[in-house]
């Protein structure tokens, strides 16, 4: 038994399933998870001491590469300094004018410490603005694992093939519309047997939790033009997309303004950070400015924040995305061409440094389709590409991130990698 069986036999003894977050724990590739020791740059280390080329990067937030040193100086400088005071600092202010300024549809934001936790009090805001209480979201959308959102979502649940999850009252998730994502047709059906009950459409601008699937030319415009027309409030969850695919966003990438958008990951720089923000009118609604209730102990604490500021400034320095987005369209561009020229079953969806490959030989537009994958043969794919030393996401239903710190010989011995395990008799079929 090696030590990372170990490890989590041991796990699995004091913590459900032995993970703090159910896609960890490698249930649908069918092998222990790896138990990692450090982590640098693009490279992550088990306890075994065998490295990898890591493409999951903490499942987004890794963007500069693990590890970062100006990243880390900043938490040493100010974790020396105290980790929490439950008081106000200046570091959530310069936090929260950094985001103000990255992203032109937000004037004022709030830090909370997850993605879930900005999801959910988007939702809540969105609710006591419009005082309506139904919400639409998209089949293959995760919005993490607030009550509101288990229907049909993407991720973790839908890695699980548990779709919806026991403990939620029906009577929360009745107010939970599901359309079909790149289909505006079902969302207004749904807007037009509840004309005006429709509190907010969630939508991840760019999905990336059922695989990565693009929106369509006209999909997030449609949605902005049918919010307004009702009332309704549209709110982009960028947890994923937000500094990742622009550094004003999905948003500024499509030219779409979202009313409320809510962020995570790489606003953290790998530290607990979530945060939601948007229109000036609709943010004051928030206590202690407004009357509807949010809170919590550790949000804005300044290890958090310090690594956040820092990430942001770097990811803001000039040619930061030109050559990171040029080197991740080179490698998913060369993928497509291969799979092309050798007739493969499979496809390759990607928005600069966020991709996917699946194993469907038709292009993945949606959850109906990405249910169709061939999920047997992409853990059998996630397993052969492990023995090559490539770390990707342990799940047909996640994306595969490019760092900064990702080399272009790293990437080439990545796609040569791709190409032995793919040639293999098993994935011709
Ligand atoms: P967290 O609560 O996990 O910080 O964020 C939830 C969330 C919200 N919105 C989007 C678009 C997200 O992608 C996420 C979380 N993403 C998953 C990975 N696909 C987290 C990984 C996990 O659950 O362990």
């Amino acid at each position: 038994m090696d030590q990372s069986e170990k490890l989590f036999a041991a796990a699995r003894r004091v913590i459900p399933g032995g993970v703090n977050s159910p896609v960890r724990a490698f249930k649908s590739v069918g092998r222990t998870p790896l138990y990692i020791k450090e982590a640098k740059g693009s490279r992550i280390t088990d306890v075994e001491g065998r490295s990898y080329i890591d493409f999951v990067g903490s499942w987004g937030p890794m963007i500069l590469g693990h590890a970062h040193d100006e990243v880390i100086e900043a938490i040493r400088e100010t974790m020396d300094k105290g980790t929490s005071f439950g008081a106000p600092t200046e570091l959530e202010t310069q936090l929260a004018e950094k985001i103000i300024k990255m992203v032109p549809s937000i004037e004022m934001v709030r830090m909370v410490n997850s993605g879930t936790e900005a999801t959910m009090s988007a939702i809540r805001l969105a609710r006591g603005f419009t005082n309506r209480d139904k919400i639409i979201k998209f089949d293959g959308c995760y919005h993490g694992h607030g009550d509101s959102f288990l229907v049909k979502a993407g991720s973790g649940a839908m890695t699980l093939g548990e779709p919806d999850s026991p403990g939620i009252p029906k009577s929360i998730t009745s107010n939970t519309l599901s359309a079909e994502f790149n289909n505006l047709d079902s969302v207004k059906a749904l807007f037009d047997k509840n004309p005006q009950d429709i509190a907010a459409v969630i939508v991840e601008p760019i999905a990336g939790n059922m695989g990565v699937i693009p929106p369509a030319a006209d999909f997030l415009m449609g949605l902005r033009n049918i919010c307004t027309k009702h009332g309704s409030v549209l709110i982009f969850d960028e947890v994923m997309t937000g500094f990742r695919v622009h550094p004003g966003g999905a948003q500024s990438l499509y030219a779409v303004d979202a009313d409320l958008t809510t962020f995570g990951k790489i606003i953290g720089g790998g530290l607990p950070v979530g945060a939601y923000g948007g229109k000036g009118e609709i943010m004051a609604k928030m206590a202690p400015q407004g009357p509807i209730y949010q809170a919590g102990t550790l949000s804005g604490n300044p290890l958090a924040m310090v690594a956040g500021i820092k990430t942001l400034e770097i990811i803001e320095r000039p040619g930061f995305y030109e050559s990171l987005n040029m080197k991740a369209t080179r490698f998913f561009t060369k993928a497509q061409a291969f799979i092309a020229e050798n007739k493969l079953p499979l496809s390759v969806n990607f928005i600069n440094s966020m991709g996917c490959l699946f194993f469907h030989k038709s292009k993945i537009e949606n959850y109906r389709n990405a249910l169709k994958c061939d999920t047997e043969k992409y853990s059998k794919y996630f397993n052969d590409m492990l023995q090559e030393g490539i770390y990707l996401a342990p799940s047909q239903y996640e994306a595969m991130f490019i760092s900064a710190a990702h080399t272009d010989e790293e990437l080439e011995q990545t796609f040569g990698a791709m190409k032995n395990v793919l040639l293999d008799k098993e994935f011709l079929e």
